[in-house]
C-alpha cells in the first residue's frame, strides 16, 4: 500500500471512534505478519489474517485481533470473491481497495479524517461488498454475522490486498466435517 495512506489514516484516527468488541463468545482472527527481508533474495511482507478460513453460524460474532508486528492499520472489507485481486499487477492497482475510502468523512479526500470505524452499505450483518471494519493499530473489531448457512463471505484488506480471508456460514458454526 501506499505508506502516505496509511499515515494519514493513522493520524486521522480518534482513539474514541475505536471499536468495542461485543460480549460473548466470538470467533477471532489474528492479523500475523510484517515485513521480512533477505539480502539478494527478497524483500516480503507477510501480513495475513488467521486462519484464512473461519466459519461462524448465523447470528454470531467474529472479532479481528491486531496481533501483526507493523503497526499499519488495516482494513475487514467484504467483497465479492470475483473481486479479488489474483496477480501481484492486480495487488499494487486494486481498484476495489478504493472502497475503504467510505470510512473517510469525505470519500474524495484522503486527508479528511476518519469518520466511522464500521461502513455498512447493504442490510445489516457483513456479507455485502463494501461493508468493513477498519482496524487501527491493536484495535479488536467485530462484526455480526446473518448472512445463511452456506454462504460463503470474502474479505481482504484495502491497505494490504494480498490479505485475503474467507467466512463459510455453517448452522453449527463448526467446520462442515465437524458437523
Ligand atoms: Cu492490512
Amino acid at each position: 500500500m501506499k505508506k502516505s495512506t496509511a499515515a494519514a489514516v493513522l493520524v486521522a484516527a480518534s482513539a474514541s471512534l475505536v471499536a468495542a468488541a461485543p460480549a460473548g463468545a466470538a470467533k477471532v482472527v489474528h492479523t500475523k505478519g510484517g515485513s521480512e527481508f533477505v539480502p539478494n533474495q527478497y524483500i516480503a511482507q507477510t501480513n495475513r489474517f488467521m486462519p484464512r478460513v473461519t466459519y461462524a453460524k448465523p447470528g454470531s460474532y467474529v472479532r479481528w485481533e491486531d496481533m501483526d508486528r507493523t503497526v499499519e492499520p488495516h482494513t475487514v472489507m467484504v467483497v465479492k470473491g470475483t473481486s479479488l485481486p489474483k496477480t501481484v499487477d492486480e495487488i499494487f492497482s486494486c481498484s476495489i481497495c478504493e472502497l475503504w475510502k467510505q470510512h473517510l468523512v469525505d470519500p474524495n479526500d484522503e486527508s479528511s479524517g476518519i469518520a466511522r470505524i464500521k461502513v455498512r452499505v447493504g442490510k445489516p450483518g457483513f456479507q455485502t461488498q463494501g461493508d468493513s471494519l477498519l482496524m487501527l493499530n491493536k484495535t479488536r473489531p467485530a462484526a455480526q454475522i446473518n448472512a445463511p448457512v452456506g454462504r460463503i463471505i470474502h474479505y481482504m484488506c484495502a491497505f494490504h490486498p494480498w490479505m485475503q480471508g474467507i467466512i463459510r456460514v455453517t448452522r453449527s458454526g463448526k467446520a462442515p466435517s465437524a458437523l
